[in-house]
């Protein structure tokens, strides 16, 4: 038998070793890895213990031949999981090799570095520079395209995953089908951006190719760990259907691109629990650290029909336990997707990182219900010691109203931002339009813009939403125009508004409501108000009045975003918005859903406003302030580009005062292919 020369050497952080200590068999010693995980190796041919003290690892392995200790083989090192003394020497042969290259560049004068840094340049000037995919020519396969909204070049994109910011760049992953433009195949897409706005598409960061995610890398987060470096929480689906979560990280943390991802050896690291289905067990949130330096995580299931959010903990997250309680549960409402969960600050607009808690903090849990396809959440505590969560406003729980977005918006995913320090929430937009038209057109789907959310404090239960601000500087040439009066029925055209790429702000007055007027003057005959009975050509007192948007002149073909106060059975009265694209296209088989919602208006607000952003497909609209959202999408066929122009209209019996409109074109955006 053959034993090393044998030390255990104890790490205080990722690169420096604190001591040494000869105990007498052979050993690998090991720091923490970047979430403070003591990461075990053992195998059929090494057996490892770990002893995990404050801040460090010590491993104590046995190297096994034939089932006796022998000498460790060398592979044993080679992982990216590796030990940090095969790390350093690798540096030190990387620093010699550098060493002697620069030394022979200088010797024979050859310029290294400034090539080096041109090139650096070039990149640069590639990722931002250069007029991208989407605003080449828009011919008809490019009609629908979107000019200032996130889509990869070609094929399928659903969910937004893992959505981050690392060394200077914003990085977006989503699910993408390299293969076509339908649902399937499912990848990590992964396009970064330095401000939000221009990207660059990359390889996909996560392919299909292990037994536990052969069926598709389905949707995860990132979590970023004390030390700056990320990993990646994802869905696996294996050939059976079993859903697990696995781990990857990134293969080299110097490249702030992050374009390759490693798969943990050790996935899948959780299993569906005893009593859910295992196809019912996916999505793991970001990861949040408590006090005593452990990690949560939630994840989606449903148990027969009660939909919950699943809750483990973990003190590396590698080795997951399952929590006693879950987070929270909801009877009857299916399965739950894609879960949310951030905490939020009580007053303005600066945001929390996600591991933040506290007296003061409030935290959003936000649920993708898969039966009604719609982003469900609710401000609430989150109370540590019961690991549970509570709405501050019991009426206004996960499953009763408050959505992101009431239209095309869904699996949304937030990340905080610490460049800004504000909390950024991504939706993926559907299409409204078939399959076959998919695959005519050679891609589905987009991004809705990003958003910055924050508490709405005057209300103190509700979120405020707002397209980023970077995306303001893509607003170019602008028509305004203040106090126009809307008499009963009229239409005004806004001269100067044509186009398929536009940035729009109106805000109405408020009309006055006698108290005296009833239900039947509302004309609603004690029916409650629904805008999908008949959309923008109903007709009552205060309403519908707002926009007509990608609407030509004949009006054959008109997107209506509209306001409509009626008075409902309990005799108060409501303000509705609603989003209408039943009216949007001559062209057949297109979803037609008119989608709306209540707004809440404030007692002091004698206002509405209303900010639409307008993008050839997608019209998004954010109400009173951003304290509601709706998103549609629509396929016009004559109302486009320079046909397709933007009018107030007042449908109502009662006249209404417009304050202002402003109307700016909006640039394209780059999205540079991967060349
Ligand atoms: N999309 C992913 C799932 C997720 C669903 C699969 C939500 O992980 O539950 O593409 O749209």
């Amino acid at each position: 038998m053959f034993f090393n020369e044998i030390f255990v050497y104890q790490f205080a952080s990722r690169n420096s070793h604190v001591g040494k200590k000869k105990i007498g068999y052979s050993s690998v010693s090991r720091e923490l890895t970047e979430c403070g995980s003591c990461l075990d190796d053992s195998s059929n041919d090494v057996q490892c213990s770990a002893q995990r003290e404050d801040k460090s690892c010590t491993f104590v392995c046995v190297p096994m031949v034939d089932g006796t200790p022998g000498p460790i083989p060398q592979e044993h090192y080679g992982s990216p999981w590796e030990s940090s003394g095969s790390r350093s020497k690798r540096v030190i042969t990387i620093l010699v090799l550098a060493f002697i290259f620069m030394a022979a560049g200088f010797l024979i004068r050859i310029d290294i570095f400034p090539k080096f840094h041109q090139r650096l340049q070039r990149e640069e000037h590639l990722t931002f520079d250069i007029v991208g995919n989407n605003a080449i020519l828009r011919s008809q396969p490019l009609l629908y395209r979107s000019s200032f909204h996130f889509q990869p070049p070609k094929n399928w994109m659903n969910d937004p995953n893992g959505p981050m910011y690392y060394k200077g760049f914003y990085h977006i992953f989503y699910q993408y089908n390299p293969g076509g433009a339908v649902w399937g195949n499912l990848t990590w897409g992964h396009a970064v951006s330095r401000d939000l706005v221009h990207w660059r598409d990359l390889e996909p960061a996560l392919k299909p190719d292990q037994w536990y995610d052969n069926g598709g890398v389905w949707s995860g987060s990132v979590t970023i760990c004390p030390d700056g470096s990320p990993i990646i929480l994802y869905t696996g689906v294996a050939d059976d259907l079993e859903q697990s979560q696995n781990i990857a990280v990134p293969e080299d943390l110097s490249d702030p691109f992050l374009r390759r991802w490693v798969k943990n050896p050790e996935n899948p690291v959780l299993r569906h629990p005893v009593g859910i289905d295992k196809e019912d067990f996916r999505d793991p949130t970001t990861a949040w650290q408590v006090d005593d330096g452990s990690w949560r995580i939630l994840i989606g299931a449903k148990m027969e029909r009660d939909g919950m959010a699943l809750l483990y903990k973990s003190r590396d997250l590698r080795h997951w336990e399952l929590d006693e309680n879950v987070l929270h549960t909801v009877p009857d409402s299916g399965m739950w997707e894609c879960l949310d969960f951030f905490p939020i600050a009580p007053f303005g607009r600066e945001a929390f990182d996600t591991s933040i808690n506290g007296p003061n903090v409030k935290h959003v849990l936000k649920v993708s219900f898969f039966d009604d396809k719609h982003d469900h959440y609710a401000v609430g505590t989150y109370n540590l010691s019961t690991e549970s969560f509570s709405p501050i406003n019991p009426a206004l729980d996960i499953q009763h109203g408050l959505h992101y977005d009431y239209g095309k918006f869904y699996a949304s995913k937030s990340f905080y931002d610490p460049v800004k320090k504000r909390r950024i929430v991504w939706g993926w937009s559907n299409e409204s339009d078939s399959e076959a038209q998919d695959i005519a057109k050679g891609w589905a789907s987009l991004q809705a813009i990003p958003r910055s959310l924050w508490l709405d404090t005057a209300l103190g239960d509700n979120l405020i939403q707002a397209p980023v601000e970077e995306v303001d500087g893509l607003r170019g040439s602008k028509v305004s125009q203040t106090y126009v009066n809307m008499e009963a029925g009229s239409v005004v055209k806004i001269d100067g508004s044509s186009g398929g790429q536009l940035d729009i702000e109106v805000t109405f007055e408020y009309p006055y409501i006698s108290k005296t007027l009833t239900i039947e003057d509302n004309g609603h005959q004690n029916e409650p108000f629904d805008c999908g009975n008949g959309g923008s050509a109903q007709r009552g007192l205060y309403g519908p009045f707002g926009l007509l948007v990608l609407t030509d002149d004949a009006f054959q073909e008109q997107t209506a975003v509209f306001f409509y106060i009626s008075q409902d059975t309990d005799h108060h009265w409501v303000t509705h918005f609603c989003s209408d694209q039943s009216r949007s296209s001559l062209l057949p088989d297109l979803d037609t859903t008119v989608f709306w919602s209540d707004v809440r208006v404030l007692p002091t607000e004698n206002f509405l406003s209303l900010r639409v952003l307008v993008d050839h497909s997608i019209v998004e609209s954010f109400v009173q302030g951003g304290r509601m959202a709706i998103t549609s999408r629509v396929y016009p066929k004559e109302a486009v580009d320079d046909q397709a122009h933007v009018f107030l209209f007042n449908n109502g019996t009662t006249p209404i005062k417009v304050r202002s409109i402003n109307v700016w074109q909006m640039q394209s955006i780059n999205v540079i292919p991967l060349v």
